[in-house]
């Protein structure tokens, strides 16, 4: 088969074009920001200081999470900014923050000249004043970079090359999810060539459970149920049990991809409670389900990926009679 030609290529000359020009570079992950989120973050840094010798800012609003924490010099992450201190803003692997964070209307208010560019793989609409780098086919923004450092001949050492690949791993849940294309692992085989390791991500994502985290899913498994008319399997996880076993929200979208292997379920759903009076829903399915969980995300105001998504609620969780009910 051929290889479908890069679209974005045209637009990685531009960008390079844009970041050879810029002194002072933003580079912003999204609220809640996963691995993926970091990884494109850091190893766009190390090329940006190292081969342009250009100044950075990691910038993140909420704190790095605990399997990032281990993977990047998280000393470098700040959490507050001056918007005016620099010529260009990389909004990485998700918009939300650029509108949260109103850094569009401040740019208007005091009339900054400043390079937006916007690099992700998720099905949002574009930024529209911003250089848009979108591939709803790349399994990871990381992806997208890759591709980027390749077209413009950047020669990437071990640790740009591992960044990438730790993105890749955890957005593809270690290359198990049907994001997983052959041109993902082309560009993994090509990092690892370059030094990268797998063995180095696998073993922090996949063999550093805590003894509390497998509480928690043991919790949460002995409350799933099959519902065999939807063949959603579903549970739930009150703030409780949560704190009872120091758990993340990574915990529980483990718990929904667990929940998704089950025999007979087109999809998994599992609810819990973030914070007093917020439940937040994880959504797995897989491709030959048949079942886009995006769209149910939607329904209920949130979003995501066909097969990986997620919405928040107001209320809490109750057992009321052997049922679970949101009160
Ligand atoms: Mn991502």
């Amino acid at each position: 088969m051929k290889k479908p030609i890069n679209k974005l290529n045209e637009k990685f000359i531009e960008l390079e074009k844009k970041l050879l020009k810029s002194q002072r570079v933003l580079l912003v992950v999204h609220f809640n920001p996963d691995t993926d989120a970091f990884s494109s973050a850091f190893s766009l840094d190390y090329y940006l200081r190292n081969e342009l010798k250009k100044e950075t800012t990691i910038l993140s609003v909420d704190p790095i999470d605990k399997l990032s924490a281990k993977l990047f010099p998280k000393k470098q992450v700040r959490n507050t900014y001056k918007l005016a201190n620099y010529n260009t803003v990389m909004i990485l692997d998700r918009e939300d923050s650029y509108y949260k964070l109103k850094i569009d209307e401040e740019i208007i208010a005091k009339n900054l000249k400043i390079e937006i560019i916007n690099i992700d793989h998720h099905p949002k609409p574009p930024i529209k004043e911003a250089l848009n780098l979108v591939n709803i086919d790349a399994s990871a923004t990381c992806e997208i970079i890759y591709n980027f450092f390749k077209q413009i001949n950047y020669q990437l050492s071990p640790k740009p090359a591992q960044y990438l690949l730790n993105g890749i791993f955890t957005d593809t849940g270690g290359f198990r999810h049907n994001n997983t294309s052959a041109e993902t692992l082309e560009i993994v085989s090509d990092l690892m060539k370059k030094g990268a390791s797998i063995r180095k991500i696998n073993q922090l994502v996949f063999e550093n459970k805590s003894l509390n985290t497998l509480k928690l899913w043991s919790i949460a498994f002995s409350r799933a149920e099959l519902r065999e008319k939807t063949g959603m399997v579903v549970s739930f996880l009150t703030k409780e049990d949560l704190d009872k076993c120091d758990a993340s929200k990574s915990d529980a979208s483990g718990i929904a991809e667990v929940l998704n292997t089950i025999s007979g379920s087109k999809f998994s759903l599992v609810l819990y409670e973030s914070k007093p009076n917020v439940i937040k829903a994880s959504l797995r399915s897989d491709e030959h389900k048949g079942i886009d969980v995006s769209a149910i995300a939607k329904g209920f105001g949130g979003g995501g990926h066909k097969l990986a998504s997620g919405f928040e609620l107001h209320g809490n969780l109750k057992e009321i009679n052997k049922k679970w009910v949101i009160e």
